[in-house]
């Protein structure tokens, strides 16, 4: 079991991981181990290169189910093996406005924290609990980065576990939300992000109704759908709403709920945005080490009775 010893207090769960003889999953030609008892497990012996065979590929989305964060080791995909590799679990998601990729692969987003001059600018983008794409109509299945340079030591992704953050309530504070509809807005939060945006961007991404407590449409668990885009519960006074949703991403996003990673050269990581929030961790020096990852996405479903959200109560 590869387990780095500088835990911090983000992952005290990680601390707690059995030795890898629980839910080991192995076949001829692939190990499956667990990380941490919070989610996550590693892929080992896989040449993702390489289509899958039907039963490989089943294999891999029933564990992508069961841990929702899957880390295939020792990979070096080019765009277009990501681009193949991504392809066999669903349809692809076109990145838009700030998401873009270059002309030729346009599905492959370079995450980097480097300026126009190709050094490292200080940035890092998405740190702030989120999932991604929640504010579409299909908001994304799945993410899958791959590491192409990373520092020297920190870049972390930290993942909570909506499942758990879920379960954890109490009977009552359950009832309270089961009914509770939150929206998860883009135009909302690129307002608060200090970005304008133009009338026609803001017309093709209306704020969308979700259940707060969301179902899986492929395990049927229940899970809180939050993060930076869930801009207010509709249906319920704007700053009330708001003082809920900050209270329940507090719960959701304890050490107890959370994994956090420690990337490796080679890494390829793929997780469930339907059940987890996810941000990066400037643990590192930002302003010196370049940080670059290559990102493809999946499209997803529509959550249970996602609509166009009705405006804000206030
Ligand atoms: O840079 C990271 O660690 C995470 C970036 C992110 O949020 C994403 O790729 O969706
Ligand atoms: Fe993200």
């Amino acid at each position: 079991m590869k387990m780095s010893t500088n835990q911090t207090t983000d992952d005290q769960a990680s601390s707690q991981v059995h030795n890898g003889s629980i839910a080991d999953t192995d076949t001829p030609s692939m190990h499956i181990r667990q990380l941490s008892p919070v989610m996550a497990a590693e892929v080992i012996g896989l040449d993702l290169r390489h289509p899958f065979d039907e039963q490989t590929r089943q294999v891999i989305h029933k564990a992508f189910l069961d841990y929702q964060v899957l880390v295939f080791r020792d990979q070096n995909l080019s765009k277009a093996e990501q681009i193949a590799f991504t392809g066999q679990f669903g349809q692809l998601e076109e990145h838009r406005s700030r998401n873009l990729g270059d002309a030729e692969f346009p599905l492959v987003h370079v995450v980097n924290n480097l300026g126009a001059d190709g050094q490292p600018n200080g940035k890092l983008k998405s740190t702030a609990w989120h999932t991604d794409k929640s504010f579409r109509p299909a908001p994304a299945m799945a993410t899958i980065l791959h590491a192409v340079m990373l520092p020297p030591d920190g870049g972390d992704t930290c993942f909570a576990n909506m499942y758990d953050a879920y379960e954890a309530l109490s009977a009552a504070q359950k009832s309270q939300i089961d009914n509770v509809r939150v929206v998860h807005s883009w135009p909302m939060s690129r307002e608060n992000a200090n970005h304008a945006m133009s009338e026609e961007e803001t017309k093709a991404n209306p704020p969308m109704s979700h259940a707060l407590a969301r179902v899986h449409p492929e395990t049927g668990r229940r899970c809180l759908y939050l993060g930076i885009h869930a801009a207010y519960l509709e249906d319920v006074d704007f700053e009330r709403g708001r003082a809920r949703i900050i209270e329940l991403e507090a719960h959701a996003t304890q050490p107890q709920f959370v994994y956090r990673h420690r990337w490796q050269q080679g890494d390829l990581l793929m997780w469930d945005n339907r059940c987890l929030l996810h941000r990066a961790d400037a643990n590192f020096d930002v302003a010196h080490f370049p940080r670059v990852m290559h990102r493809t996405c999946l499209v997803g479903t529509p959550t249970e009775g996602q609509r166009i959200a009705r405006a804000p109560l206030r």
